[in-house]
């Protein structure tokens, strides 16, 4: 081993010294003080919440690195496959509690904490949200890690260290505001490694020579250089010592590129430009979702990070002195949807131009090595790549693409002889002006598996956007691993008292790693006392959040009413719009109705929370509308508590934390084959909440689990989508009368200026209503009337709620870890040492 290489009396004069992880209260504290002290330079006298977060947090990041480092050791010494993770973002949320979690530390640093005056909850709000990124997508990826440390796989993240996360929306008179998200100033997280560099290249040109032998080679030359600076971020699993590594890359500019030459000619100024012109390649998180527009940065960063994390792979690889032909039997790269797909020609571009490989041999090392997850199938998020842009940029990777497709197509050739259109449709390079990379095509071609997110998704790619790949290479390529969440962050962490409920019931906390468990919950279906317990939290849960909504719109709702949350990104095609017509609809029924019929009404708030693309206007309406059907219902004497409506500012993961256990029914009501999985919809019924939604993502594994008897579905199905929009451009429908009447109110002015909305409206009424809103909206309403009436009997409710927790073990990404583990990346756990004792 490594550490045999090193003369015994180093090795004891360091082991002797290596620093004691804390293991009780005093010992937390004096670490703790000791960094607000020293590291902070603060003292009793200044220490506020702020101070006494980070001392905590601080303290807490030493023992994770000395775990980290242990594991970091263990998994080089056992030498099997790693898992390399590639995602543009991670929507991480805060690390604190999790670290305090997975130490199992957080009692003694409660008690200490408590000690210096403060509250823990207190402490733990300080801290900012780690947001990389936009939403389903990046928490996703979170979840991942998460459950990777947790089993203790040997396994990587690599991200792109984003100086400004996903912007903080503000809401000013009803409109988004974007405010930039500058989250650095204190991360006691990261561990920067400034001797942890990687040179990358952009621009310049490709030259090509033979060698003596006659061979022609390609070499990449000129242009310029950036340079990647690796972060590393501990990832602790839960009941283990494993702390797997996130290395996130930050660019700055190249050491010899601040330009001397510029300098000494008196360009001071210019030499200064060029090196805020490198930082920039990671300064900013894109904030489309599901959206692609094609800008050279974002294809700058694509290949900033793809480069850096392919070398550091590499470079790795190479330590071990295995033959190249090993090198996927000793990594897995996973391609977090098509973001990474420029690894694929990266390290084909290695092998052959660096390594000296030959192309065949490469390219299947290169197969072997990558899998791909795709999370839509909407033209409109479909990567393409400009070819001029590309050969601009990365003059030898479109070489590379070109070879690639030229070899494919000659193989699609051989097997359809005579298909011409099928080489069309195929072909990497779409015949567009100009032309373009579709780059899910090149992730395809260039991995042994493509996933898609839930069994419908799953389906959908294989008869639609990659029907003919499935000819070309047969359905065992593709596949489906339903999504899944991590129940410590989304159970545990979210919802303590309903935890530790369930473990009081099951005899401990073991459900944590393995979810399945909680079937053994429907024993107690009965149980008078637990379920009493079960909706008093979800009751505490309720007055938490209506806390929340005090605070941050001022409007008082009360907890008793009937909470329906609809809470992700603003999108047309999760459907928002529906929702709030449906709100209207409600309202106007409400205005009609007597006193007698209104005593009979449960009452109910309607929470909405999510972020707008800023440049997507259509949203960003949705947004505006919301907030004024606010105005007027929340002020409305007619109604009081029988309705409010609240829109809930800059969602995120932390939000989602205090929003989710809250929830008595929310909403996931994409118009059906649009959304590719969803994911809040299964924190949302952990968490003891039921859910409205349509028959697409994973809203169809839900109902298979829980039964439908559960869960409310309603509208139309995937399979006829098709064909109702077919009908809408053909004047083939008539507009259903309640959504006229919604129309009617909106057009009127009763929610301020009509001509705030009239493209919403007209985009349903005239333009095709691509969404199928006008289809949908009488059986959500009718679903909706069916829901106050379920609410009513609140034994049934409860009944329902109890035993759809019970069967959701399925929706742990613990699950989707060993089915990725086994089905694509064919890797084992490393167990980590004895003498790692750390949580069990
Ligand atoms: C989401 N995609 C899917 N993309 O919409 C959701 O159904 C699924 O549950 C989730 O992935 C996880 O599989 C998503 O969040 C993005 O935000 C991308 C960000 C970068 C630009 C393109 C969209």
């Amino acid at each position: 081993s490594a550490e045999s290489s090193i003369p015994e009396p180093q090795r004891a004069a360091w082991k002797k010294n290596t620093p004691q992880e804390f293991q009780t209260k005093d010992e937390f504290l004096s670490e703790a003080v000791r960094h607000i002290e020293t590291t902070l330079a603060r003292s009793l006298f200044n220490c506020d919440e702020s101070a006494a977060y980070g001392g905590t947090a601080l303290a807490f990041r030493d023992r994770l690195v000395m775990e980290w480092n242990k594991t970091q050791q263990n998994q080089t010494t056992a030498d099997q496959k790693r898992v390399y993770y590639l995602s543009l973002e991670f929507l991480m949320g805060r690390a604190l509690d999790n670290a305090m979690l997975n130490t199992n530390m957080k009692g003694p640093a409660k008690d200490g904490m408590g000690e210096l005056g403060f509250r823990m909850e207190d402490l733990i709000s300080q801290e900012r949200d780690a947001a990389l990124g936009n939403g389903g997508l990046g928490r996703l990826a979170a979840c991942f890690l998460d459950s990777m440390a947790t089993m203790n796989y040997p396994a990587w993240g690599y991200a792109l260290r984003y100086k400004y996360g996903i912007f903080k929306q503000e809401i000013h008179d009803g409109y988004q505001v974007e405010v930039p998200d500058y989250w650095l100033d204190f991360n006691p997280w990261e561990f920067a490694r400034h001797d942890v560099t990687v040179n990358i290249q952009f621009y310049g040109g490709v030259r090509t020579y033979q060698d003596d032998n006659g061979k022609t080679h390609s070499s990449w030359e000129g242009g310029e250089i950036v340079e990647a600076v690796a972060f590393d971020v501990p990832i602790p699993g839960y009941g283990t010592a494993t702390t797997n590594n996130m290395r996130m890359w930050s660019s700055k500019a190249h050491s010899g590129e601040f330009d001397f030459q510029k300098f000494n000619s008196g360009d001071y100024e210019g030499s200064v430009a060029d090196t805020q012109r490198a930082e920039t390649v990671s300064a900013v998180l894109y904030p489309n979702d599901n959206l692609d527009r094609g800008k050279e940065l974002r294809l700058k960063q694509q290949y900033f990070w793809c480069a850096a994390s392919l070398h550091d792979i590499v470079r790795r690889f190479k330590k071990t002195r295995k033959p190249w032909k090993e090198f996927s039997n000793n990594v897995a790269i996973q391609l977090n949807d098509t973001h990474p797909t420029l690894a694929i020609p990266e390290l084909q571009r290695i092998l052959i131009d660096i390594e000296g490989l030959e192309w065949s041999e490469a390219w299947e090392i290169v197969q072997n090595t990558f899998g791909y997850t795709n999370h839509t199938v909407m033209q409109e998020a479909l990567e393409k790549w400009s070819v001029p842009l590309i050969q601009h940029l990365l003059p030898r990777h479109l070489q590379i693409i070109y070879d690639i497709n030229l070899n494919f197509l000659q193989y699609v050739e051989k097997k359809f002889p005579k298909d011409r259109d099928m080489l069309r449709r195929v072909s990497i390079i779409e015949e567009s002006e100009p032309k373009r990379v579709r780059m899910a095509f090149l992730a395809v071609i260039g991995s042994h598996k493509v996933n898609g997110v839930a069994e419908l998704h799953s389906d959908l790619i294989k008869t639609t956007i990659f029907k003919d790949f499935v000819q070309i290479y047969g359905p065992d390529k593709f596949t489906n691993v339903t999504n899944g969440i991590t129940p410590r962050r989304w159970l545990h962490q979210a919802n303590p008292r309903l935890s530790e409920l369930i473990a009081s019931k099951l005899g401990g906390h073991e459900f944590l790693k393995d979810l399945t468990l909680l079937n053994k919950l429907e024993n107690h279906v009965d149980d008078k006392a637990f379920r009493k317990e079960f909706q008093e939290i979800k009751y505490a849960n309720k007055v938490r959040l209506a806390k929340h909504i005090k605070n941050t719109t001022g409007v008082s709702v009360n907890p008793a009413a009937l909470f329906d949350i609809q809470v992700k990104r603003i999108h047309e095609y999760k459907r928002q719009q529906l929702n709030i017509f449906g709100v209207i609809h409600r309202y106007l029924a409400i205005k009609a109705m007597n006193a007698e019929e209104r005593k009979k009404l449960a009452p109910r708030v309607s929470i909405f929370g999510g972020k707008a693309a800023p440049g997507y206007w259509m949203a960003k309406t949705v947004i505006h509308l919301i907030c004024k059907v606010g105005d007027v219902v929340n002020n409305d004497p007619d109604v009081g508590d029988l309705l409010k409506v609240i829109f809930l500012e800059d969602y995120n993961v932390s939000k989602a934390e205090i929003i989710t256990p809250a929830s008595d029914i929310s909403e996931h009501i994409s118009t059906a084959g649009t959304e590719a999985s969803g994911t809040s919809n299964m924190k949302f019924v952990l968490n003891g909440g039921l859910i409205i939604g349509t028959c697409d993502g994973a809203n169809i594994e839900i109902t298979r689990e829980i039964g439908d008897s559960n869960i409310f579905l309603f509208g139309n199905l995937a399979e006829d989508v098709e064909e109702l929009r077919h009908n809408h451009l053909y004047g083939k429908y008539e507009l259903d009368d309640g959504l006229r009447k919604v129309f009617d109110a909106i057009q009127a002015g009763r929610f301020g200026d009509a001509n705030q909305f009239s493209a919403l409206v007209n985009g349903i009424v005239d333009h095709g209503d691509y969404y199928l809103v006008s289809d949908d909206f009488n059986s959500y309403c009718k679903t909706h009337d069916l829901i106050d009436e379920s609410y009513k009997n609140q034994e049934e409710w409860l009944t329902k709620c109890i035993t759809s927790v019970a069967r959701m073990g399925f929706f742990s990404s613990d699950r989707c870890i060993d089915e990725y583990a086994e089905m694509i990346w064919n890797v084992e756990p490393v167990k980590p040492k004895a003498e790692q004792v750390n949580g069990g």
